[in-house]
């Protein structure tokens, strides 16, 4: 196992005698990939940024029939082949050989021990999530990411798009979202602005290039909570009227949008149509997370349709407003997802039927929805999700709020004790977020992505069995000088 050192573990590995040696890197023979030209051309595009193509034509891509992401890489003396039922199974497994020739490429020869690759997903969502609000990010930067994440076959980009800090979406009738939502105060700096959005154009660019490399992108619209960008360009959607402005401080903040007010669908429905015809997604995230009611307890607004809803307090408000959006969104046909709050105060509205709880304070809500009957997906902070946390708990690395090592991101298990087998199947993967309150710029981002999505990766593909922690270091030890090769920033354990 440890000769390959592929980081996610694949599910067997067989190692034969020999090696497989080539001047230069060697190519895809074109005319074997009809099914998967896709997969084709992206790995060329990956390994001519790496070195030029120049050996012959002796990687074969052939259409077989096995389990929808499964691969099996076949490494011979006289060349290697790819069989997949799937584009996806096709790119894993270019995926993996890609991580050997990373590894394997020495003085213009690649040499890789003779073997065969057997390989399939444990859990089919195996997310990473990336906070463009509180800090912006290039779309240069986001394809990189998206790309260098697809070599650990995750397949979600979970775009958070929204927050206090910044509004990066535009929405056609609504222009003072990106005009003023989009920019807020340097931090502690008087005068001077900082952010951003993503145009259109940018939008279908970064989906496009995710699709070609099987990732899915989410978008997150966080509501009706960390709502701030939004109440700076219309004061309007929130119980007091403000005056608001674009967040430059972190936390959770009292203003959100008004629960009374009907104009909140409207903007929402703007809201969605630029989401739904932007992202091609089955999935929507609607946020949900951290939403205090002290603004609703005192707007005669949000009263009055306390009253009319006949709910016991004003915190119920949310559930309602989650059902809300919940069916519009279903209009168009898309699955919903929320943090795992939107559990709460749900007496007399319940948690909209099909839902995906994203449960990130612990296993609990997550264990609680799928209990109910829910999909979940499972981010805990406390045990290796969390990527703005510190990577130690040293005053030389950055991060905030807690610590959460490599080994905790390794030894996640998405299916605790509490969950019977029933509800596991509900749990439909995992997910690693990098919140950005501090990152502030992508190389600090890599540093705190890498090599902890390579341990949740881990988590999400590989079947548990023989968990080994210095094992996976051993790997990850080799692997880690691919990413360097790659040009990625990273922790490593001292
Ligand atoms: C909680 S996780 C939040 C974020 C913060 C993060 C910091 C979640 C749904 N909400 O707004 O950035 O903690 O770790």
């Amino acid at each position: 196992m440890t000769e390959y050192s592929i980081i996610p573990r694949p599910a067997s590995v067989c190692c034969l005698t020999g090696s497989f040696e080539c001047p230069g890197i060697p190519n895809i023979a074109f005319d074997s990939v009809s099914d998967f030209n896709n997969e084709a051309r992206v790995f060329a595009d990956q390994m001519r940024d790496f070195g030029q193509m120049a050996g012959s034509a002796v990687i074969k891509l052939i259409k077989d029939d096995m389990p929808l992401e499964a691969y099996r890489l076949k490494i011979d003396a006289d060349g290697v082949s790819i069989r997949a039922a799937t584009g996806a199974g096709a790119y894993h497994g270019l995926q993996t050989l890609r991580q050997l020739i990373l590894s394997c490429y020495d003085n213009g020869v690649l040499k890789i021990p003779c073997g065969v690759i057997e390989d399939y997903p444990r859990f089919p969502w195996r997310g990473y999530m990336l906070d463009c609000s509180r800090n912006f990010f290039s779309t240069n930067f986001i394809k990189r990411m998206i790309d260098a994440l697809s070599l650990h076959h995750v397949n979600i980009f979970h775009w958070h798009l929204t927050d206090d800090q910044g509004w990066r979406l535009p929405v056609n009738g609504l222009p003072k979202l990106t005009e003023t939502g989009a920019f807020r105060r340097e931090y502690r700096h008087e005068d001077r602005l900082t952010g951003g959005f993503y145009t259109e154009d940018d939008i279908r660019d970064i989906v496009t290039f995710a699709a070609a490399r099987h990732i899915d992108v989410v978008p997150e619209i966080d509501f009706p909570g960390h709502a701030s960008a939004i109440l700076a360009a219309y004061p309007s959607l929130g119980c007091t009227g403000g005056p608001y402005h674009v967040e430059d401080r972190f936390g959770v903040f009292h203003d959100v949008l008004c629960a009374g007010n009907d104009a909140v669908f409207d903007f929402a429905a703007s809201v969605f149509d630029s989401v739904v015809r932007l992202f091609p997604s089955q999935f929507v995230h609607i946020g949900g997370d951290e939403v205090p009611s002290t603004r609703w307890a005192k707007c005669p607004k949000c009263g009055q349709r306390v009253a009319k809803l006949g709910l016991s307090n004003h915190a119920g408000l949310q559930s309602w407003m989650t059902s809300r959006f919940a069916s519009m969104l279903k209009e168009y046909g898309k699955t919903v997802l929320a943090w795992d709050e939107v559990l709460e105060n749900t007496e007399k509205f319940p948690l909209p039927e099909n839902l995906i709880v994203m449960s990130w304070r612990g296993r609990e809500g997550g264990s609680k929805a799928a209990l109910m009957g829910h999909r979940v997906i499972m981010t805990p902070n406390n045990e290796g999700c969390y990527l703005d946390y510190k990577n130690a708990d040293e005053l030389e690395e950055p991060g905030r709020l807690s610590v959460n090592t490599l080994f905790q991101s390794w030894s996640l298990n998405l299916i605790g004790q509490n969950l019977n087998n029933d509800a596991a199947q509900f749990v439909l993967g995992g997910q690693g977020n990098l919140w950005t309150e501090l990152i502030y710029a992508g190389k600090i981002a890599e540093y705190m992505t890498f090599p902890r999505i390579c341990a949740l990766a881990e988590a999400f593909w590989s079947n548990d069995k023989s968990k080994n922690f210095e094992e996976f270091k051993l790997r990850l030890a080799v692997h880690q000088a691919r990413l360097d090769k790659l040009g990625i920033l990273q922790y490593r354990e001292i």
